[in-house]
């Protein structure tokens, strides 16, 4: 191949696929139609196992459990620091299967089986031991009534069965993002895991009956967006959706909500997040965060820095940087270790990835590198920059998924940030530079959830993430994403 480089074969060993049904109630169970989809191999497109395809009966039945254990069970009547047991004891064995939940998040969705070992299932079992931590911490307040003949209290209260609709990207992550934090708060809840990544997801489900949950607080129903996914969305009886995904599914769930019974609704949604390189940067530290930034879990993350600024003392040679590095970025099998890069996560993603490889030569950018598929068996592509892009192009201004980077030339900080700022979302943007007076000005005029400063994706348990503009409605991680599974109570008395 001509750009990146491609290594060999597997090395690890394949996982046995053991859990392919729904998990309600406790139970593993067919879907009630008895229908079943396949769940496919990107390395290969070959098909891993037939998985259980829930629809709306599905979805009522997992409804109706969780509707039972919240409203009759145990789990949001015990303390805070029993659920918090309950909780560890279940990180204790995610942190037991590290090797197989990665193994499978690999065979599943592409993804880099060491990135899984090192970095995406160590963070799923990080959310579930800190929200264990904040369970038996969840307080109300004493007011300061403005009435003097009342006294005054606020209780914070779980807000009820949660239903979660969750991406393939990251399939761990986003699974313990969205249930951690709602365990800890008390809730039940039904999770919706992508249909291209189903199987850690019944995995997890089985270690939560090990870890000792009661039936019905967690439920699987694995099945397609548009009939498990819309059954959650529109239920009469869930109290808050949490949704990652595409904006455009965002907002069909938002009106779903909206149409059935005006339940909460939280959105993390699409980004084409910036990252702006200023002339006094380090250019190798640069180039390097440019790569990692866009070309990371093959460019399949919503923080994706899909767009590069470069500021023009030094565009020349981080671009030639960033080409020579483009060439050394290995792609290939997910359980080889040299691979820096897997298949994309299916033939759909696959297509569409190209396909905008294709507007990109036919408006005009300048391909530097890469541009092309990798081999005739799986869904590979070359990491991928197009420099001369313009604002009006469309891989300027969409969101592509994949390892596709845009960059651009900008003279002033003020031209910068406004460069930056053109966009409808809002997710996260990084700086690089030594100058704190940049970096201050720059951090604070972006209007993004995120920012980064000389790092790319440092993500961490405690700091909140989320979008500004059309990239969401919430915050997921640190103590925002616990508010947000639960509600405050005023109560108010006669002194
Ligand atoms: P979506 O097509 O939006 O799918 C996300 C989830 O929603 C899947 O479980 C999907 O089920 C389900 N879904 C699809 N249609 C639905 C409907 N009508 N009602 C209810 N649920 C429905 O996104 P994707 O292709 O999986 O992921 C890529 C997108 O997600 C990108 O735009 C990316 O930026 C965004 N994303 C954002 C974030 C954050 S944190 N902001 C993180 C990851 C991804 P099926 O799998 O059956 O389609």
């Amino acid at each position: 191949m001509e750009n990146g480089k491609c290594n060999g074969g597997a090395t690890a060993e394949l996982p046995e696929i053991k859990f392919t049904k729904l998990f309600i109630n406790g139970q593993f169970l067919d879907a009630a139609s008895g229908k079943t989809f396949e769940t496919i191999d990107p390395r290969n497109g070959e098909v891993i196992a037939k998985i259980a395809a829930g629809d709306k009966e599905d979805v009522d039945l997992a409804v109706n459990a969780a509707r039972h254990a919240f409203d009759h069970g145990p789990w949001p009547r015990m303390t805070g620091f029993e659920r918090a047991r309950i909780i560890n004891k279940y990180t204790d064995l995610i942190e037991q299967n590290i090797e197989e939940l990665a193994a499978l998040d690999a065979i599943d969705g592409g993804k880099l089986f060491q990135m899984g070992k090192m970095n995406d299932i160590p963070a799923a079992a990080g959310h579930f031991r800190y929200y264990a931590g904040a369970a038996d911490k969840i307080h109300g307040e004493t007011l300061r009534m403005t009435r003097p003949s009342l006294f005054g209290y606020t209780l914070k209260e779980p807000i009820g069965v949660v239903g979660h609709i969750i991406p393939w990207n990251f399939p761990s992550i986003m699974f313990a993002m969205k249930v951690a934090p709602a365990l800890a708060a008390g809730c039940t809840m039904v999770v919706k895991p992508a249909e291209q990544t189903p199987l850690s997801a019944l995995f997890y489900a089985h270690l939560s009956k090990e870890a000792g949950f009661p039936d019905g607080v967690i439920n699987v129903v694995t099945g397609f967006g548009s009939t498990a996914g819309a059954a959650i969305s529109s239920h009469m009886d869930i109290d808050k959706v949490s949704f990652t995904g595409s904006t455009d599914v965002g907002r069909k769930i938002m009106q779903a909500a909206a149409a059935s019974n005006l339940k909460k609704v939280s959105l993390e949604l699409g980004g084409k997040s910036p990252l702006l390189i200023f002339d006094d940067a380090d250019v190798n530290k640069a180039a390097e965060l440019a790569l990692l930034g866009c070309f990371y879990n093959k460019g399949e993350i919503c923080v994706a820095s899909s767009r590069v600024f470069v500021q023009e003392g030094i565009y020349d040679k981080v671009v030639a940087k960033m080409v020579e590095k483009a060439k050394d970025w290995t792609v290939g099998d997910p359980f080889d270790s040299t691979s820096r890069q897997g298949p994309q996560v299916d033939k759909r993603q696959y297509e569409k990835i190209l396909s905008y490889i294709e507007h990109g030569k036919n408006e005009g950018a300048t391909l530097l590198t890469g541009g092309k598929a990798i081999g005739d068996k799986g869904y590979f592509i070359e990491p991928t920059i197009f420099a001369d892009v313009t604002e009006d192009m469309k891989i300027y201004k969409e969101e592509i998924f994949g390892p596709v980077m845009s960059l651009l030339k900008f003279k002033t900080i003020e031209e910068g940030i406004k460069c930056a700022n053109n966009t409808k979302y809002g997710l996260a943007a990084g700086i690089v530079s030594q100058n704190i007076d940049v970096i201050n000005t720059v951090s604070r005029s972006i209007r993004a959830g995120v920012i980064w400063v000389n790092c790319y994706f440092a993500f961490d348990l405690d700091s909140p993430y989320g979008g500004y503009k059309m990239s969401g409605n919430c915050r997921e991680s640190g103590m925002d994403a616990l508010d947000s599974y639960l509600q405050v109570k005023s109560i108010a008395m006669p002194l």
